[in-house]
């Protein structure tokens, strides 16, 4: 089932896990699967996306389990299948269009106003960062929501690799370019590639984390492979897919949708039940795979952790 296509002598330590560990999460595992208790993680339901992903033996990665629900997961079956990936189309169906992209070679640069430039390759960086699962809501500004176990790591150790200067106050993201691959960038109303950003502040907060994986798996490619940002108090827009640049500036980026309607979509845009959208009540939510509406919560029921955040920022709107 964990096929290693890495050699052993080419994973770090922390995840050369002895065989007997291995084993036995793997017996709890497909106990937990013939009982029910499992919602479509891991074992069993393998859809062929994640195949031929090299990173396929790093998964699943130990729970943090300080990050918990109020709700049950959404349904794998559900999620791979209503995305949001404009590179491949303005609808929720793009699955089968994503599975063009190639995510091999892949590198992520890290430039601008910090002591560690580089272009890292993501096998190197898997390889270095400390990977755990994380069980967040997530909450798009069209009013549905899901709730998964995403695997990856703290964005604010890829902060501390890059190690930013004085005045880089920003992160600015950008996913890849390539319209050849990716339909949807051969419009060129839309402002491509990608882009979004946070504070450093918002970056080093514990709960900015980037995906490179879910339900125990690598990346789907419709998810954002093999790297996405995921900031689960802030509008499903700020997670941006499929990274290939992070830089760190003393400018306030102009992300993607803010370039096409500010006014909509701002800088900030944290989750808040009573600002409306324009085109979206933001009150309550459905949350996909289900018949359920749940009341929406402030910062998407983040607010212990992230509310600090703001407490002293005057005249902008925190909200949309
Ligand atoms: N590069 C890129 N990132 C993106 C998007 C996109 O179109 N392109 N859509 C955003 C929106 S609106 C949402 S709601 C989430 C959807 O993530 P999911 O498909 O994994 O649920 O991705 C965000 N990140
Ligand atoms: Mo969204």
């Amino acid at each position: 089932m964990f096929i290693l296509k890495k050699r052993g002598w080419e994973l770090p330590e922390r995840l050369a896990t002895p065989e007997t560990h291995y084993l036995n999460r793997r017996q709890i595992l497909a106990g937990l699967a013939g009982s029910g208790v499992l919602l479509g993680t891991g074992l069993g339901i393998r859809p062929s996306f994640a195949e031929e992903d090299p990173s396929a033996g790093l998964y699943p990665v130990e729970r943090n389990a300080s990050f918990t629900l109020d709700r049950d997961l959404t349904a794998e079956e559900v999620t791979t299948k209503y995305n949001n990936f404009y590179e491949f189309g303005s609808h929720k169906q793009i699955y089968p269009a994503a599975q063009k992209l190639k995510i091999r070679p892949w590198t992520v640069t890290l430039d601008g106003m910090i002591d560690n430039p580089q272009v890292v390759d993501i096998d190197a960086l898997l390889g270095k960062m400390p990977l755990e699962e994380r069980l967040y809501r997530f909450r798009c500004v069209e009013a549905w929501s899901m709730a998964v176990p995403w695997s990856g790591f703290a964005l604010s150790e890829l902060v501390k690799l890059a190690s930013p200067q004085a005045g880089a106050n920003y992160l600015r993201f950008e996913t890849f370019l390539d319209p050849a691959v990716a339909g949807g960038q051969k419009q060129a109303w839309y402002p491509w590639p990608y882009v979004e950003g946070l504070t450093l502040e918002e970056a080093t907060n514990e709960l900015a984390f980037m995906a490179t994986g879910i339900y125990g798996k690598p990346l789907a490619k419709q998810y954002g492979a093999p790297i996405r940002l995921v900031v689960p108090w802030k509008y499903g827009f700020k997670s941006i897919k499929s990274v290939v640049r992070i830089t760190f500036t003393d400018k306030r980026p102009v992300s993607f949708w803010e370039e096409i309607q500010a006014s909509e979509y701002g800088f900030w845009a944290n989750v808040n039940p009573s600002v409306p959208h324009r085109r979206w009540p933001q009150s309550s939510e459905r949350l996909l795979g289900t018949d359920e509406r749940r009341n929406t919560l402030l910062f998407n029921g983040y607010e212990e952790q992230v509310a600090g955040i703001y407490k002293n920022i005057t005249g902008e709107r925190l909200f949309m």
